[in-house]
């Protein structure tokens, strides 16, 4: 909706937001609303690796309708979470060494509002007991058995995530592995997706069943705020992919959208934002991080470590895939 308050709110972010689009920048102060309006990309929704174009269309029906980004958010990763055959997040996810799928989701909406679940088990949904947890609670994250209780008593239905494929595939590697847990550069496909609504208004949702074959307890990047996802409505979102430790390490997501807000493109700021993961660690053997980010203006960018990195994104016209720059070969 071109409404007044959406100008005010808008024109308002121009002195944070000067940083950015070089469509805006020098028209920032006499702009009108239609043309600012007109200026900014959306709705759009991206979201991380190839699942995120069957993602993106659950949110564009969303989008498209005048529905908020959180709504859409919501509905776009609870696909992939719903689809048995993706191996890194919600039902059929691999397992950690014990055999056990837990899994870790954030979400985050224009107002900081957040929610988070880690070391989840039995819940097809993650996402959806996030939300929960930052509409119904004073809490921002709750993890394993309390967060597992608290979807029961939510309603939220029991129900065993272990498939046939993933069970098989955890046999397999204990008899090759010895139930050593090995970091390696397989299964990296947590999605992470962020949109932008018709109000001008940003959400995110990050969700995966983490690294196949870690510790029981380990809990990644993607549920944490700051790492695995950030928003901030006045500058824009980011959201992250691989290895979790690293991400954590550099607090990426939160550092992608400071650095959109001082002026870089969401390109650039996921490139410096690899940089970092890639000067802060001297080895870097199957290291892959790949971020993600939408700005306030609808323009987005990715980048990763190691090139493979590719993500989705939906605007009025088409849902395309995108391959993401990145840092260096295999
Ligand atoms: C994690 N970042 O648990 C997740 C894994 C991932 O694509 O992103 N895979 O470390």
């Amino acid at each position: 909706m071109k409404t007044r308050r959406n100008f005010i709110k808008l024109t308002a972010l121009g002195s944070a937001a000067v940083f950015t689009s070089s469509c805006l920048t020098s028209e920032k102060e006499n702009v009108s609303d239609s043309k600012l309006q007109k200026d900014i990309k959306k709705p759009i929704v991206v979201s991380t690796w190839n699942h995120g174009l069957e993602a993106n269309e659950a949110s564009w029906k969303i989008l498209s309708k005048g529905g908020s980004a959180l709504d859409a958010v919501e509905a776009g990763v609870k696909i992939t979470e719903s689809d048995p055959n993706n191996t890194s997040v919600g039902l059929g996810g691999l397992p950690d060494r014990d055999g056990k799928v837990t899994l870790d989701a954030c979400i985050m909406d224009h107002e900081n509002n957040c929610g988070a679940v880690a070391c989840l088990q039995d819940i097809e949904n993650p996402i959806s007991v996030a939300r929960k947890v930052m509409e119904d609670t004073q809490h921002v994250m709750l993890v394993g058995e309390g967060a597992k209780q608290f979807a029961l008593e939510k309603g939220f239905k029991e129900t065993n995530l272990l498939t046939e494929k993933s069970k098989q595939a955890w046999e397999k590697w204990k008899e090759e592995s010895k139930y050593q847990p090995v970091i390696n550069s397989e299964n990296h496909d947590t999605i992470g997706l962020l949109a932008l609504d018709e109000n001008g208004n940003l959400s995110g949702a990050c969700t995966t069943s983490g690294m196949a074959y870690k510790l029981h307890g380990r809990v990644g990047d993607s549920p944490i705020i700051g790492a695995g996802l950030f928003v901030d409505n006045e500058v824009g979102a980011a959201c992250a992919t691989g290895m979790g430790e690293a991400v954590i390490r550099i607090a990426g997501s939160a550092i992608v959208v400071e650095l959109m807000r001082n002026g870089m493109s969401p390109t650039d700021a996921c490139k410096e934002a690899v940089n970092r993961v890639v000067k802060k660690h001297k080895d870097l053997t199957n290291l892959q991080v790949g971020f993600l980010a939408l700005n306030k203006f609808g323009e987005s960018g990715g980048y990763s470590v190691y090139a493979g990195f590719n993500y989705a994104i939906h605007t009025a016209t088409q849902n395309e895939m995108i391959d993401a720059k990145y840092n260096r070969e295999w």
